[in-house]
C-alpha cells in the first residue's frame, strides 16, 4: 500500500463499516499499525510456531482505541451531535479527546482519581477535555456516563457504543490482509472486553466474506487481581498495577464468553509479577508497551508453560499477539520497574568503567 494515500481505518474498510458518502471522517489516520514478528517468542515456543505482535501503540494516540474513537466521533458528528462523554482507565479519555477536539465537539472523560496513568492524564488534558475525577473507581465512573449519556445529550463513546466495536475490528482485518490468513490463536488482554468482541466479531465478518478459511482460537488475559470474567463474578475492588485493565464488572461481559467460548479459546488471569516480567521481557526485544498489553505475552508464555500450545504435525503454526497501548503512557511504572541510574561527576574514566568498556 502507499503510504502517502492512507487515509485511515475508515476509508480504507468502508465497505465493512456502518458509513455512508455522507458521514464526515474525523481520522488522525489510525491503523496500518505494525505486525512485529518475534523471533525471541517463535523460539520459545518451538519449531514451526510463528509469533506476531501487532502493535498498537503505534496509533496516534498510542492505544487501540483509535481505531473505535474515528468511528464514534465520525457518527457522533454525522448524527449532529455536540458532544462525547466516556469513563475511561486513560487510554479512551485520552482518545476521545483528541478525536473530539478534532472534530469540533465537546468531550467529558470521568476518569477513577489517581489511579490512571500520567501520559493519558497528560493527552486528556492537552486536548482540552473536561476532565472530572471521580471518588471511585472505573465501574462507578463508567455507571455515571451511562446515566449521563442516557438523559442528557452527549454521546456515549465507550464501547457499549456500537460504532467502538465496529472501529477495533478493522485491527482483525489488517491482521488477516497481512498475513494473507487468519492466525490460528489470537491472544489479548481483556479490561471492559470490547476490544475481545470486536476482534471475534472482525475475524468472523472476514470468514463470512471468504477472506479467511479458519477463525481463531480467542485467548483473553485479565488481570489476578481484576479477573471477574475468570471467577464468573465481579470485582467490587479490583487491583492491579496495570491501571488500563482495572476493571471490576466488564460492560461487554457476555459478548467477551460470547468470543471464547465460539472460538474454543478461554480467558484466563496473570500476576502483576508475570505482566511486568513479559513488559521487560518486550522491551529487551525493542517493543515499549504498557503493562496491560504484556498481559498478552504473560498469558502467552504461562499458556506455553501449561503445555496448551500442542506440537503440531506439519503445519506451521501462527499466533499473533495484540499489545494495546505504547510504553510512553505509564513512565512511572517504567522507571521504577528497573534500577534508576546514580549520577557521575564528567569524568571519562568512571564513565568507562560503568559502562565496561575496555581498550
Ligand atoms: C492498554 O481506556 O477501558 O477489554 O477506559 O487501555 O476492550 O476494555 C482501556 C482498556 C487493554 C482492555 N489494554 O481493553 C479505557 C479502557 C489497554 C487498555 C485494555 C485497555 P478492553
Amino acid at each position: 500500500m502507499d503510504a502517502a494515500k492512507y487515509q485511515g481505518v475508515i476509508k480504507r474498510y468502508f465497505n465493512y463499516l456502518p458509513v455512508g458518502k455522507n458521514t464526515p471522517v474525523i481520522t488522525l489516520l489510525e491503523g496500518n499499525t505494525p505486525l512485529i514478528f518475534s523471533g525471541r517468542l517463535s523460539e520459545f515456543l518451538g519449531r514451526r510456531f510463528k509469533v506476531y505482535l501487532k502493535f498498537e501503540g503505534a496509533n496516534p494516540t498510542g492505544s487501540f482505541k483509535d481505531r473505535g474513537m474515528t468511528l464514534a466521533v465520525s457518527k457522533a458528528k454525522e448524527e449532529k451531535q455536540v458532544a462525547v462523554i466516556c469513563a475511561s482507565t486513560g487510554n479512551t479519555s485520552a482518545s476521545a479527546a483528541a478525536y473530539a477536539s478534532r472534530a469540533g465537539l465537546k468531550c467529558i472523560v470521568l476518569i477513577p482519581e489517581g489511579a490512571i496513568a500520567l501520559g493519558k492524564l497528560a493527552q486528556a488534558l492537552i486536548h482540552q477535555a473536561v476532565v472530572i475525577p471521580i471518588k471511585g473507581n472505573f465501574d462507578t465512573a463508567l455507571s455515571l456516563v451511562r446515566e449521563i449519556s442516557a438523559n442528557y445529550p452527549v454521546r456515549l463513546v465507550n464501547s457499549l457504543n456500537p460504532h467502538r466495536i465496529e472501529g477495533q475490528k478493522t485491527a482483525s482485518f489488517e491482521i488477516c490482509d497481512t498475513l494473507g490468513r487468519a492466525p490460528d490463536f489470537h491472544i489479548l488482554p481483556v479490561g471492559n472486553a470490547g476490544n475481545i468482541t470486536a476482534y471475534w466479531k472482525g475475524y468472523k465478518e472476514y470468514k463470512a466474506e471468504g477472506r479467511i478459511r479458519r477463525l481463531p482460537a480467542m485467548l483473553g488475559f485479565q488481570a489476578k487481581g481484576a479477573c471477574p470474567i475468570v471467577k464468573g463474578r465481579v470485582f467490587k475492588h479490583p487491583k492491579t498495577l496495570a491501571t488500563a485493565i482495572r476493571i471490576g464488572n466488564p460492560a461487554s461481559w457476555k459478548k467477551a464468553e460470547a468470543a471464547r467460548d465460539q472460538s474454543k479459546g478461554l480467558i484466563d488471569a496473570v500476576s502483576d509479577r508475570e505482566i511486568i516480567k513479559a513488559y521487560k521481557m518486550l522491551a529487551l526485544e525493542g517493543i515499549f508497551v504498557e503493562p496491560a498489553s504484556a498481559a498478552s505475552i504473560a498469558g502467552l508464555i504461562k499458556l506455553k508453560q501449561q503445555g496448551y500450545f500442542k506440537q503440531p504435525g506439519r503445519k506451521e503454526v501462527v499466533i499473533t499477539c495484540t499489545l494495546t497501548g505504547h510504553g510512553l503512557k505509564d513512565p512511572d511504572i517504567a522507571v521504577k520497574s528497573v534500577r534508576t541510574p546514580k549520577s557521575v561527576s564528567p569524568d571519562v574514566k568512571k564513565i568507562l568503567r560503568i559502562a565496561k568498556i575496555k581498550k
